[in-house]
């Protein structure tokens, strides 16, 4: 029986499969508002082609590189977004100081379009105006070279950069002196890159798009792909229309993960029909995914004890060590804790560890919903640990499937993006360019911020991003970035991060994906890595949004060339051809090899991934089974009344780009204002489906609120609640974070929620 609700401002419940009819017209209207229409189809049809660029959206791989245009409307977004016809001049940067500009939300700011020129900040004016490049570099490195340490210096990279740009600004970091390089990952899948190598010796996903033909049962935890990775759903749909079981763990009905339809399947479009995803939806407790994984390994123990032969013996012993530990620890864990914690019952992980049981091949996908959490990277590791269990490595359909997030994110720390650098890269180095790299690591997002916030850190360069925003707690962020000396951005768009002026601050225009990079040698492909970790060429044709922009490789290269006296770095030589760049990766890091020569194939080359033949680079050569300390995964605090906050991207944002105000499949439209409560959870505090409330966390010693909040009735486990990011990220304290890994735990934030106080 439904219930009768009051009617809220646009909330309207929407009942239809996801993808299907809606999203080419969400596409076009995409198009109609930034672009051209001349140029559109034709750059939309450029979009992971042999010849084109890989689309800005998400890292997810193509299935053949040869084949037809595979549609993606949050791809066409952000295409479409970048290649806008909109511009952000001088002329109304000088009508528009900075101060007036902070009053605007993200959405705003972004929608102004395209940076043009290089700016610099006029304290005078308060304005963004003007400068030309060279005298900007030669300010730039003044400041830096008068650092007292060169560890008070910030690099931060958003994964959107190239291979070839990432390298050139981890080359600039090291030859400079210091490894501080926070990054988008630090607030991602560090605790992949940390909790894997741990388990399997290496912090990368370890399926190709072939293993999902090959799947029996896929397990999807914590991840939305129907916005988040739209073209995982064409891969979804194929696997579930041969009725290969897909089970989800997520405490929101996400209706991509329920029902798609296909915008390529003619006959789905023709029928307004779809297909049902999920086999099984289990509405699991915010950060109860711990319990429920070590649910489903402990009954997976108790059915081989019964039945026998449920583990792959072989594989365990010949593989694996520790699994007498963990096996002890999964005895010893109670079922009233597991159900308690995950919300889940007995029964239900049973039924699954039945079907996990009869699989020959699992994948595992999973993505934010287990990372971001205080205990994100022991999450990890037991996900390894159940695919260790039915020996799901190194066999076809079988594996694990980190979603990445940004483009190419996974390409950046595989070129040296990390604030801790192996001893082995440093020395390789070192013996190729001749100058000796700080051995000591460096600072992580969190702990660049906290530096930047006590004033340790006085300078942060930015390769893209939104470094103020994307982090936890602005009362913290933001006076910490105006305390600094000195910032520089990289961007396409204007972003509150670039505002936070410090004593001088630099915006600095570059060319995006889309656009044609040429330097001296003629026109430039940039190459990025996906997922699954083929390394492939990209590049774009667009006509540069100002003739004022630079290459990120360009950029980097002259403020380095600049920044470093007696440079050993031939850094112009490098911009002037891109495959010298990759030729000095090839020589410093495995796995490169014949890069230049293997990237003229189309769809590229697959980075080296041990475990796939089941070789496991860890200390001892063996894969290894970790034991989770009891079940919960956050900090646990008393009070019947808190609930379990997960932060949110909606349908219309890319992280803090938010394209537009609606949230299609949640059915919120033109706002954001929003709190996802159950209707359990609702009527527990006497509130009422579009009740104005208050948001508090409820960590001890903080005081933080957001304020007059909707709260409206959602599909949502009983003691969750969702908000959307970044607007709640008013409410994470910055050192609310997963210790191992670093990772700010996003995703289950302890909170009140109270009937907002009307005052007269
Ligand atoms: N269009 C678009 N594409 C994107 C991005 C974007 O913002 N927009 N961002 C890119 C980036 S950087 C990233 S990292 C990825 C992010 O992609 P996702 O990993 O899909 O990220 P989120 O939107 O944060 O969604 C997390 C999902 O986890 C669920 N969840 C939350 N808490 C829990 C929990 O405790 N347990 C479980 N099981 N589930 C939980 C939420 O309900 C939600 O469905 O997408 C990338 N692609
Ligand atoms: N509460 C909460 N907070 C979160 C998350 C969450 O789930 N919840 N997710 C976290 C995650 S997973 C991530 S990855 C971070 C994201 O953190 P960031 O990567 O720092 O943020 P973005 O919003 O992706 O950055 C957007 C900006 O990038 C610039 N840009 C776009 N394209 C290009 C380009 O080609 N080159 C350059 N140089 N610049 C470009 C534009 O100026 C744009 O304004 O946020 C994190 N923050
Ligand atoms: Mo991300």
């Amino acid at each position: 029986m439904t219930k009768q609700r009051r009617s809220v401002p646009g909330v309207h419940p929407y009942d239809g499969p996801a993808g299907g009819w809606g999203a080419l017209k969400a596409t076009a209207i995409a198009v109609r508002t930034q672009m051209d229409n001349l140029t559109a189809p034709a750059t939309l049809l450029r979009t992971n082609q042999p010849d084109g660029f890989d689309c800005p959206g998400c890292a997810w791989p193509d299935k053949e590189k040869n084949s037809t245009f595979q549609f993606c409307e949050n791809g066409a977004k952000a295409v479409t977004w970048e290649a806008t016809s909109k511009r952000v001049t001088p002329e109304f940067l000088a009508a528009n100081n900075v101060t007036s500009l902070l009053q605007k939300s993200d959405f705003e700011l972004e929608g102004y379009g395209r940076l043009t020129h290089p700016l610099v900040y006029n304290k005078e004016t308060d304005t963004l105006q003007p400068v030309e490049w060279e005298t900007a570099f030669s300010r730039i490195a003044e400041i830096l070279q008068n650092v007292d340490s060169p560890d008070e210096v910030e690099f931060y990279t958003s994964g959107r950069a190239s291979n070839e740009a990432a390298y050139l600004f981890q080359l600039f970091a090291r030859e400079f002196g210091t490894n501080n390089f926070p990054d988008c990952s630090n607030m991602c899948h560090e605790a992949t890159s940390v909790g894997l190598p741990q388990s399997i010796g290496i912090g990368k996903g370890t399926v190709s798009l072939d293993d999902f033909d090959d799947t029996e049962l896929i397990i999807s935890i914590g991840h939305n792909p129907g916005t988040n990775h739209p073209r995982m759903m064409g891969t979804l749909h194929e696997v579930a229309r041969r009725n290969v079981p897909i089970i989800v763990f997520n405490p929101l009905r996400e209706r991509a993960l329920e029902r798609f339809a296909d915008p390529q399947n003619v006959i789905e479009m023709a029928t307004y029909t779809s297909t049902n995803i999920a086999s099984t939806y289990y509405q699991v407790k915010a950060g109860g995914d711990a319990a429920a994984l070590k649910g489903i390994m402990k009954a997976l123990l108790e059915l081989n004890a019964s039945e026998g032969n449920l583990l792959d013996n072989d594989f365990i012993a010949e593989h694996t060590q520790g699994f007498e530990v963990f096996a002890a620890d999964m005895a010893s864990t109670s079922w009233d804790d597991i159900e308690k914690e995950s919300g889940l019952t007995r029964e239900s992980l049973t039924q699954v560890a039945t079907l996990y049981a009869k699989s020959k091949a699992t994948i595992v996908t999973y993505g934010m919903g287990v990372t971001q959490h205080n205990k994100g990277t022991a999450n990890v590791r037991l996900i390894a640990d159940l695919l260790l269990l039915r020996g799901n490595f190194g066999k076809p359909g079988a594996g694990i499937c980190p979603l990445r997030g940004h483009s190419n994110v996974q390409g950046n720390r595989t070129v040296g993006i990390t604030e801790k650098p192996s001893a082995a890269f440093l020395e390789n180095l070192e013996k190729v360019f001749g100058f000796v790299p700080p051995k000591e690591h460096g600072h992580d997002a969190v702990k660049a911020m906290e530096a930047m916030a006590e004033g340790r850190s006085k300078a942060l360069i930015c390769l893209g991003g939104n470094f103020a925003v994307a982090l936890p707690d602005p009362e913290k962020c933001f006076p910490a970035m105006k305390a600094l000396d000195l910032s520089v951005h990289v961007g396409t768009k204007l972003n509150r991060s670039h505002l936070l002026v410090a004593k001088e601050t630099y915006v600095f225009p570059c060319l995006g994906r889309t656009e044609l990079d040429l330097q001296a040698s003629g026109r430039q492909a940039i190459t990025v890595e996906d997922s699954m970790s083929m390394v492939h060429a990209s590049s774009g044709k667009l006509k540069p949004a100002s003739e004022f922009l630079l290459s990120e490789p360009d950029i980097v290269g002259r403020m380095a060339k600049a920044t470093i006296p007696h440079t050993k770095v031939p850094w112009m030589e490098l911009v002037a051809d891109y495959s010298i760049i990759r030729d000095l990766i090839e020589k410093t890091i495995p796995g490169f090899d014949k890069y230049n020569e293997r990237i003229a194939i189309p769809g590229g080359f697959r980075m080296p991934l041990p475990p796939t033949e089941r070789k496991w680079p860890t200390p001892t050569g063996k894969a290894i089974f970790s034991v989770f300390d009891g079940v919960t995964e956050d900090l646990v605090v008393e009070g019947e009344d808190v609930l379990r906050m997960i932060t949110l991207r909606s349908h219309d944002q890319y992280n803090t780009t938010i394209y537009a105000l609606d949230d299609r499949y949640r059915g919120v439209f033109g706002r954001r204002d929003i709190l996802f409560m159950s209707d359990t959870d609702l009527e527990k505090r006497g509130l009422e489906h579009g009740d104005l409330v208050d948001i508090e966390t409820a960590v001890q010693g903080s005081k933080l609120r957001l304020e007059n909040i909707t709260v409206i009735a959602y599909n949502i486990s009983e003691g969750s609640v969702g908000a959307y990011y970044p607007e709640a990220n008013v409410l994470i304290p910055l050192d609310y974070i997963d210790k191992e890994s670093g990772t700010p735990s996003y995703k289950s934030l302890p909170v009140r929620v109270v009937k907002h106080a009307v005052t007269a």
